[in-house]
């Protein structure tokens, strides 16, 4: 078999497939999209927890994969994943922006999960399978490489990281620390977003773990393993985003919009209500702005898009209260009678090519996380507006790892300073056209040269030992 059709073996949280009214239909994220030639060329398979659905198949329709959904009892779902990967992981890998909750039963029942992915890896593997490599996805499965690797010595085991990796000192808090960088060493390779992240993972590494030798990406542990970390910051299906900005359905969506938002001015949020996306801050340098700009009022309105997202737990609740609390506060001092509210804010998620519709009609799309791995939303937004020859300006946190690739060309912000924000934010409004599609043709550039498939091509080659 030649190495480039090696069957690859996808593990992470979720299934690439979601139940619609006609049944069981692939997902349609950039992901699902980018790693659909891998699985489906080698006879490659996924596995994931099932989301609570009974039955998922083997096999659906348009996805030539085998699937394999684990079902998980609701004691597992609450202390795997609603409480140790979203409450403690999930905090503590976004720079504490709220506090991490340490919870010893939690990390027990993350443990047997974990431990449950890899034996269901084992099962799917042929006892002299050494072929098929197994890439790992992501903070919820952080100790699967460990425990395959105690099954299966010789298999080619790599691990993707999408959230940030933080400095050692904000790592160092969690109790469980050294059993988790345990988990990742006994991968092949580790992939993470940036440069940043991959030095606070060596850093931490060098730190906590016992005899292990650092030589510039690789680090020997004291068995002997090797182990690379492989930075690539993940991207889009940019040929895909390109030809949706200009879809007939893109289009009916768009001319909708364009007759309710008349000659205003509008100012875009997309994100999941989570808390590191930085929503409340952004909405107060939205208000800052219409009390010190008063030419704004009537004259701009801010859509805000959240979507629903682990409204299972407290800090999500309660997020979401602060913002619809906000959102009225806004409307209730800004709005005029006879006029429109100066926010709009939905609640849901809409479908892409609405999406793609608003990122067309955007003209400051506001991208402030206080801390995000990557954040896709900025690069789908830079190919709509590019693809659709549209003029719109993309306000970048500091914070988020696009802002390495795209921060350049981005007007910056730190979404901490309010103030500063929505000085920016002025300063997007009135940046001269030319100006704004030269950055713009710029970013799409970059982000075209380095779309998804690149992405996946770069991970699997360090996966492979090639490198
Ligand atoms: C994690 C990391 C990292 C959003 N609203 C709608 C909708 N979306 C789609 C967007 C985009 C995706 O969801 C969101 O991706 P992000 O990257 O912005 O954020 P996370 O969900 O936090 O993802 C992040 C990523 O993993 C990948 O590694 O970049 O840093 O946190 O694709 O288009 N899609 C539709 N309707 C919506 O209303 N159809």
């Amino acid at each position: 078999m030649s190495d480039r059709a090696r069957p690859v073996l996808v593990v992470a949280n979720r299934l690439p497939v979601s139940k619609s009214p006609q049944g069981w239909v692939p997902s349609a994220g950039g992901l699902v999209t980018a790693l659909r030639p891998v699985v489906e060329d080698g006879g490659g398979a996924w596995i994931g927890w099932d989301d609570d659905h009974e039955g998922v198949p083997a096999q659906v329709d348009g996805l030539a994969c085998t699937l394999r959904g684990l079902r998980l009892s609701g004691a597992e779902v609450q202390g795997y994943y609603h409480g140790f990967a979203n409450r403690t992981l999930w905090p503590l890998l976004h720079d504490l922006v709220v506090t991490p909750i340490i919870e010893a039963r939690w990390w027990a029942v993350y443990r047997d999960v974990n431990e449950r992915f890899a034996q269901a890896v084992d099962d799917e593997l042929d006892a002299d399978d050494e072929q098929t490599m197994v890439w790992v996805h992501d903070y919820h499965l952080m100790l699967v490489p460990a425990m395959l690797r105690r099954r299966r010595p010789r298999t080619r085991i790599g691990f993707f990281l999408h959230v940030p990796f933080p400095p050692p000192e904000l790592f160092a808090r969690l109790p469980w620390r050294g059993a988790l960088l345990d988990g990742l060493l006994a991968a092949d390779a580790i992939g993470v977003h940036t440069e940043r992240y991959r030095d606070n993972l060596l850093r931490t590494i060098a730190h906590l773990v016992a005899d292990v030798e650092v030589v510039g990406d690789r680090i020997r542990t004291a068995d002997g393993h090797e182990v690379e970390i492989v930075v690539g910051p993940i991207s889009i299906d940019a040929t895909g985003f390109a030809a949706l900005a200009t879809d007939p359905e893109t289009e009916a969506e768009l001319q909708d919009l364009r007759t309710q938002f008349g000659d205003r001015r509008v100012l875009l949020g997309v994100d999941r209500l989570d808390y590191t996306k930085g929503i409340p801050n952004r909405l107060e340098a939205i208000e800052q702005l219409l009390t010190e700009h008063p030419e704004h009022v009537g004259r701009i309105a801010f859509v805000q898009i959240a979507v629903p997202s682990r409204d299972d737990v407290r800090e999500y609740r309660e997020l979401r209260q602060q913002v619809e609390t906000e959102v009225g506060r806004i409307n209730g001092r800004f709005t005029h009678p006879g006029s429109d509210v100066p926010v709009h804010y939905l609640y849901r998620g809409i479908s892409r090519p609405a999406l793609a519709a608003y990122y067309r009609l955007a003209d400051v799309m506001c991208v402030t996380p206080l801390k995000d791995g990557m954040n896709l939303v900025a690069k789908e937004f830079v190919t709509v507006q590019h693809a659709a020859d549209a003029g719109g300006v993309l306000l970048l946190s500091e914070f988020c790892g696009a802002a390495l690739e795209l921060g350049g060309d981005a007007v910056r912000c730190n979404p901490f300073d309010v103030n500063g924000m929505s000085t920016m934010m002025d300063h997007a409004l009135a940046l001269p056209p030319a100006d704004r599609r030269e950055r713009l043709a710029r970013m799409a550039r970059r982000i075209h040269d380095h779309d998804v498939f690149a992405w996946v091509d770069g991970q699997l080659e360090a996966l492979r030992g090639r490198r």
